[in-house]
């Protein structure tokens, strides 16, 4: 029986992040995703207009019916969420659902770019660090790095790449010493590269692509999700960050290919869905 994951994150009408990237690469990989939204938007946050119905009055019943139901999940993992009291659900949820041989990644989406997106506040931003220690794994990209860890992204990212590195490694450090094992930093981008990073105890892990001088929607999506995806299936850390890294280099590729594009659509990643297929992308 294919293997189920709760995926706890908005439905975008365009913007291809969230539930609709998520579903689409956990389904390739075999791993059944179970949809729990938390708001229901025309498209993601960062075109000059958007509608958002908040989804929280309905949350209730999906922790109460799916334990009705009896449902169990081999991995959880939670993305954007629309409000502070959603952060509270979240945790119930994962402490209901979660047992020793769940998988439970947070990618704590809050902003990029030393921004905070549109619809979060530092209200929300504050409550993510309850989450996060609940996680096995985070993704977080800089931005919210440094808001979890309450550094100054500026100072952050103007730092020379060796420093900031070094800044980078001791902020996840902190954050898994505090409570999460795993800690994968994503987007750390250096003249023609950019980097993602995963710390663990005892391990520290980089890969490197292509930088394509645009800031895609929903590639930290793609990358959280294949990153959780791989892992389900059994693959190890290396590889399963090489396969998110290689997945999202080859659609940023593909979309700056196109005549003229949006970064705020995305990335061309359905025509490379095919290489999640176990054994396609090579982790020589
Ligand atoms: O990809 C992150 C994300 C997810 N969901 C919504 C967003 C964003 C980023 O802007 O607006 C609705």
């Amino acid at each position: 029986m294919a293997k189920k994951a709760a995926v706890i994150n908005d439905l975008s009408g365009f913007g291809k992040c969230s539930l609709s990237a998520a579903a689409a690469v956990l389904s390739v990989c075999g791993i059944q995703p179970c949809a729990v939204p938390t708001a229901i938007l025309t498209n993601q946050t960062g075109y000059p207009e958007y509608r958002c119905v908040d989804f929280t009055e309905h949350l209730g019943a999906y922790t109460k019916i799916w334990k009705n139901n009896h449902v169990s999940f081999d991995g959880i993992y939670s993305g954007y969420i629309a409000n502070e009291a959603q952060i509270d659900f979240i945790i119930d949820f994962i402490d209901m659902f979660k047992t020793e041989n769940t998988l439970v990644l947070v990618d704590p989406v809050m902003g990029d770019n030393g921004n905070i997106y549109k619809s979060y506040n530092s209200e929300m931003c504050g409550k993510m660090s309850a989450l996060v220690k609940k996680a096995d794994i985070i993704t977080p990209n800089l931005t919210e790095l440094c808001i979890l860890s309450k550094k100054d992204y500026e100072t952050v990212s103007r730092l020379p790449i060796n420093e900031r590195i070094k800044s980078i490694g001791e902020m996840a450090y902190s954050l898994i010493e505090d409570s999460c094992r795993s800690v994968a930093v994503t987007g750390i981008v250096d003249g023609l590269y950019v980097y993602n990073y995963l710390f663990s105890e005892n391990e520290e892990l980089v890969s490197r692509s292509r930088y394509y001088k645009a800031s895609f929607s929903g590639t930290g999506d793609l990358f959280a999700s294949t990153l959780f995806a791989k892992l389900l299936c059994g693959d190890g850390h290396e590889s399963a960050l090489k396969t998110a890294s290689e997945f999202i280099e080859r659609s940023a590729a593909d979309t700056i290919t196109c005549q003229s594009f949006d970064p705020n659509d995305g990335v061309e990643f359905e025509k490379n869905l095919i290489y999640l297929v176990k054994g396609e992308i090579q982790n020589e």
